[in-house]
């Protein structure tokens, strides 16, 4: 039996950076995620369509993943493709969302953020290429949610996901899938599996931290049974709703046990964590590059391997739904992002587990270790100091009146001399897309020097707690000279400059940040 219920809109279910993030809480207050669910479905259409549905295996996964079948069939969607324990990576829906040539998919996941009773909760649509939902639909979808007067529900037990195969509810087909299967076939089409077991198999190490969060059932199945890396290789591999406590963003802070393994005795030859979702974090490519893109905010490092290469490069806004129409164009190949964030056009999102194994085919084919590596490209291109600094939990009023007066102060640093650096030009960045001319404003304001320094200012989209400011810093050393600095001194003129122009102390009282990466 389908029910429509009465329902009236609900403030503030606009999606952000990457979907729809809330406190967990909120999400399960009554009517929330049933109301932009139905905005999703109003938007983009049920009727006669297959989506593709999973999650990151966080708490409330579960339960509203059934509560999205009951919609989907209510709505008259034709067939869902579940990942079994309503679990997907993010990389690994949006490859199903290809292969099976579905109509999109909704991926119920807050990356990094933490998960829990108390943690937080997400979702987000993507659409028939994979790729997470343009600007124009999710506004389309909060403008649906903010007159919304009805959402429509079938009256039915909960569908086994514990079983694959298929299965009916109502008039719909719930097909559950083994959610590694094939993603791990992907990634053996991509890479040279031969070459990567010969580097295990000739005794090489490595550690693999999944961090109680999606990417463990992957990793072990691809590394461990694939690849033939030691058992036990992975850890903290079995996803847990609270994420056992841990916070999954793959950068030092967060994943610091990896760290501590990595800079101790015994350390493994290879080290790698993934997020929430495991979107974060070669073939050297037999068909050649077309073209790279970074976000705005990311080291221009890749800029300079781009142009001396001779292919495009794309600077784009925060967030992987910017980099789809390029990827489906074929103007870029790889995309990435400083958040540790790297994917290519093998699926329309970051793939964490496939930046590894992009590693560990690079490791396997030139036979040298990481450090070389880098230190290779310090030699031949100049080394791009960067880190990134969160101010967390800021009150949003102090963030809102400091980026206020920051953006009134851009037009007049031009010329303006800071630490002894010389300002060439300050804007608020804005984004026009190549392939489809759209426009996107306020992406971060950015103020770049006459050395290649940089510094760049944004308020997260992902925060679900006030508001965070993220400081980005470059600087460029060009070499031979100063390539072994630690980062955090290299840039210590770039972070001065930048808390004296933006004042933060004045407006937030923080003079240290959360994190740093
Ligand atoms: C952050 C990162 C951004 C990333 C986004 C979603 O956004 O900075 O690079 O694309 O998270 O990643 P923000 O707006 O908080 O800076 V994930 O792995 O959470 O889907
Ligand atoms: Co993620």
């Amino acid at each position: 039996m389908i029910t429509t219920v009465q329902t009236r809109p609900i403030a503030g279910q606009k999606p952000g950076t990457s979907g729809l993030r809330k406190k967990t809480a909120v999400f399960m207050g009554a009517h929330f995620l049933e109301n932009f669910v139905q905005a999703i479905f109003d938007v983009v259409g049920a009727k006669g369509k297959t989506f593709v549905l999973g999650g990151d295996g966080r708490y409330f996964n579960d339960r509203a993943a059934q509560v999205i079948l009951r919609m989907a069939a209510a709505n008259g969607a034709a067939r869902v493709i579940v990942g079994q324990g309503a679990l997907l990576s993010t990389p690994a829906a949006s490859h199903l969302i290809r292969l099976n040539k579905t109509d999109g998919g909704i991926i119920l996941s807050a990356s990094h953020n933490p998960g829990g009773p108390e943690g937080d909760f997400g979702v987000k649509f993507n659409m028939p290429n994979g790729g997470p939902a343009p600007e124009a639909v999710t506004e389309a979808m909060f403008r649906r949610t903010e007159e919304i007067t009805e959402y429509r529900i079938l009256t039915a037990q909960d569908v086994d996901l514990s079983r694959i195969g298929r299965q009916h509810l109502g008039e719909m087909v719930v097909d559950v899938v083994d959610p590694v299967a094939d993603y791990a076939t992907l990634m053996e089409s991509l890479f040279d599996f031969a070459a990567i077991r010969t580097l295990f198999a000739d005794g090489f190490r490595m550690r693999m931290d999944s961090m109680c969060a999606i990417t463990g059932p992957y990793a072990v199945e691809i590394l461990e049974n694939r690849l033939g890396a030691a058992k036990g290789t992975v850890t903290h591999a079995t996803p847990l709703p609270d994420f056992g406590g841990m916070h999954p963003d793959p950068n030092p802070t967060w994943a610091h046990e990896l760290m501590e393994e990595m800079m101790g005795p015994d350390a493994p030859d290879f080290g790698a964590a993934s997020d929430g979702d495991g979107d974060r974090n070669m073939v050297v490519y037999a068909r050649g590059l077309a073209g790279v893109a970074r976000s705005m905010p990311t080291s221009t490092a890749a800029d300079r391997v781009a142009a001396r290469m001779g292919i495009g490069s794309f600077e784009t806004p925060t967030g992987w739904k910017f980099f789809g129409n390029l990827l489906d164009a074929g103007r870029a190949t790889l995309c990435g992002e400083e958040s540790f964030g790297t994917g290519s056009d093998h699926v329309r999102e970051k793939d964490g587990l496939w930046a590894i194994l992009l590693w560990l085919n690079i490791l396997a084919a030139r036979r040298q270790s990481v450090a070389d590596i880098l230190h290779d490209h310090w030699q031949n291109y100049g080394r791009n100091y960067y880190s990134r600094h969160d101010f967390e939990a800021l009150p949003t009023a102090q963030a809102d009146a400091m980026m206020a007066a920051l953006r009134a102060s851009l037009p007049s640093l031009p010329g303006q001399v800071l630490e002894g650096m010389t300002v060439t030009a300050a804007d608020d960045f804005a984004y026009t897309d190549p392939v489809d001319g759209s426009v996107s404003r306020g992406q971060g304001m950015r103020v770049l020097f006459e050395d290649g320094s940089r510094m760049v200012f944004r308020l997260s989209g992902t925060g679900t707690e006030g508001a965070t400011l993220r400081l980005y810093l470059e600087r460029f050393a060009p070499g031979p000279e100063g390539l072994d600095l630690d980062p955090q001194v290299a840039l210590a003129p770039v972070i001065r400059a930048a808390h004296a122009l933006a004042r933060i102390n004045g407006f937030t009282g923080r003079t240290t940040p959360d994190v740093v990466t």
